[in-house]
């Protein structure tokens, strides 16, 4: 199993052979302000394009995905409640819990996990141009001690809200499977794996599909929905291309592509048409490969910038930055520039570049951290002061010198965060931290830093600025 930061730089790396390229953009994000439409104008995009979403929301899911008259007049009910979208509590067999006049769509993750709140992103996106239901697994810990009991999505992000502002229900497998269960279910899926690329010859495997005890009979899905040329060297496929198959003439017409038995029980099946699986949606782009980097990135704009935090964990996430800045008791947490310095096993991107040098130093993040203040300064009369670094490096001599730059830090072991919450919080804490700065600095190549730069932006319309490294005056500008 590769890991999610691997495949992130697959694409293409602007340090992993010479500095020859210094000037070719590794991916096409908004550089500088100026070059970025008008805030407002973009707010009112936004704005307009939510508004319109609502409404094709409620015309969708006024009586959600059942089949009804055409006469019926579209209401919009309010709160949507996904529970209605089962039959009751989880039961042993997946398939006992669905309901005869619905409609879902399932996938799995097996990445780091920014690339898996993304990838559960595409699914919901997925699920709203196919109309049907999502059925969201557990995270499942990669970078994150590998011995750490999977994480509900629902205790992450606040479903019910999310929920009511796309219009659609969104269900976890443990509302429709019992955990516990010890059923092995069969379940006929699409494996898009082993159609965009050359070189692979199976489903791509996912540890989900142990817990959820689901014994899967693969079908190849058609060579059409790799999204570039076939003899372009890139693995994602296109969204309205999977969403095809979610509709009876399309499905119908590939069904005779390859199939493989399931592991367990050995049968063969179609892909099942009440429950869409597809084995990793990771690599979707409606237009572009790597789309989440983009503006108009309709997984971000329709999905996962309404994927805002349990309140729970924001809760906490806000007490401990807190205690971070030493803000007294009964005084409001003040505004703060976030900053993500992916390090960690990046390192193995700087080949035989000595590591002061390739990543970015404490100054040039400091230059980045200056023009976000003079940003906040001008354009909202702020004065932000206060700087809270997140980072994975574990070198003491660096926090130092974070230190002396007049920044601060959670320290999660002072904190003994993982002892009392567990292994998974000093990631969802950072995440969290990082997404309500006033305004934001990461590090480029980092999918951890894309999300966050596009929650603060659309979040709290704050600044941001990525970093650039891997060679000495990288960020140079
Ligand atoms: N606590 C904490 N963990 C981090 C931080 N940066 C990276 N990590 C860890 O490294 C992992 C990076 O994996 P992903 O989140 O999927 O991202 P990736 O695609 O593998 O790598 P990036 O694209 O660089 O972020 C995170 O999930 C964390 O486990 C940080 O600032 N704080
Ligand atoms: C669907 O389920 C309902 C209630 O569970 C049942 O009354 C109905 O007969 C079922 N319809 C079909 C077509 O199976
Ligand atoms: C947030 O997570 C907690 C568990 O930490 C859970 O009890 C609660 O229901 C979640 N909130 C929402 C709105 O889902």
């Amino acid at each position: 199993m590769t890991k999610g930061s691997d495949e992130y730089f697959e694409a293409d790396s602007p340090r992993r052979d010479s500095n020859d390229d210094l000037e070719s953009p590794f991916i096409p994000v908004f550089r500088t302000k100026s070059s970025r439409p008008n805030r407002s104008i973009w707010t009112l995009c936004i704005v307009l394009a939510g508004v319109s979403l609502l409404g094709v929301g409620a015309l969708l899911f006024a009586k959600p995905l059942r089949y009804r008259n055409a006469q019926d007049a579209p209401v919009y009910t309010g709160i949507i409640d996904s529970q209605s979208y089962v039959q009751g509590p989880p039961t042993q067999s997946f398939r006992d819990n669905l309901r005869n006049d619905t409609k879902y769509i399932t996938s799995w993750v097996s990445a780091g996990w920014t690339n898996d709140v993304m990838t559960y992103g595409n699914l919901i996106y997925l699920a709203l141009i196919t109309g049907r239901v999502p059925i969201i697994a557990k995270f499942i810990p990669s970078h994150v001690d590998g011995r750490t009991a999977p994480f509900a999505f629902g205790e992450v992000f606040d479903i019910p809200r999310l929920s009511q502002t796309i219009g659609s229900p969104v269900l976890e497998w443990h509302e429709v499977k019992d955990s516990e269960s010890q059923v092995l279910d069969d379940l006929g899926c699409w494996n898009i794996w082993e159609s965009v690329q050359t070189d692979v010859h199976d489903a791509r495997g996912s540890h989900s599909l142990n817990l959820l005890k689901l014994d899967i009979s693969w079908t190849r899905t058609p060579d059409w929905v790799k999204l570039t040329a076939p003899e372009i060297k890139d693995n994602h496929a296109s969204f309205w291309s999977l969403a095809s198959l979610g509709f009876p003439e399309t499905r119908s017409r590939y069904l005779e592509s390859t199939n493989y038995p399931s592991p367990e029980h050995q049968v063969s099946l179609l892909p099942d048409d009440q429950v869409l699986c597809f084995d990793y949606l990771y690599y979707i782009g409606a237009q572009n490969s790597f789309e989440w980097e983009m503006d108009y990135s309709p997984a971000w704009r329709f999905v996962g910038q309404h994927m805002h935090w349990n309140a729970s964990l924001e809760r906490l996430a806000d007490e401990h930055a807190r205690r971070a800045m030493n803000v007294p008791a009964g005084e409001p947490t003040p505004p703060y520039i976030s900053i993500h310095m992916r390090h960690g096993d990046f390192r193995g991107l700087c080949n035989e570049l000595p590591l002061d040098q390739c990543f970015a130093s404490l100054p040039v993040i400091a230059r980045r951290v200056s023009e976000v203040q003079e940003e906040l300064r001008t354009q909202k009369g702020i004065e932000v002061t206060q700087v809270i670094m997140t980072s994975d490096e574990r070198d003491p001599e660096w926090w130092s010198g974070v230190r002396e730059m007049g920044w601060t830090w959670v320290d999660y072991a002072t904190e003994r965060t993982e002892e009392v919450y567990g292994k998974w919080y000093p990631v969802f804490l950072d995440a969290v931290i990082q997404s309500n700065g006033a305004g934001f600095v990461g590090t480029h190549g980092s999918t951890m830093t894309t999300v966050a730069r596009r929650r603060v932006e659309s979040w709290h319309g704050g600044p941001t600025r990525v970093v650039r490294w891997g060679w000495p005056g990288a960020d140079d500008h």
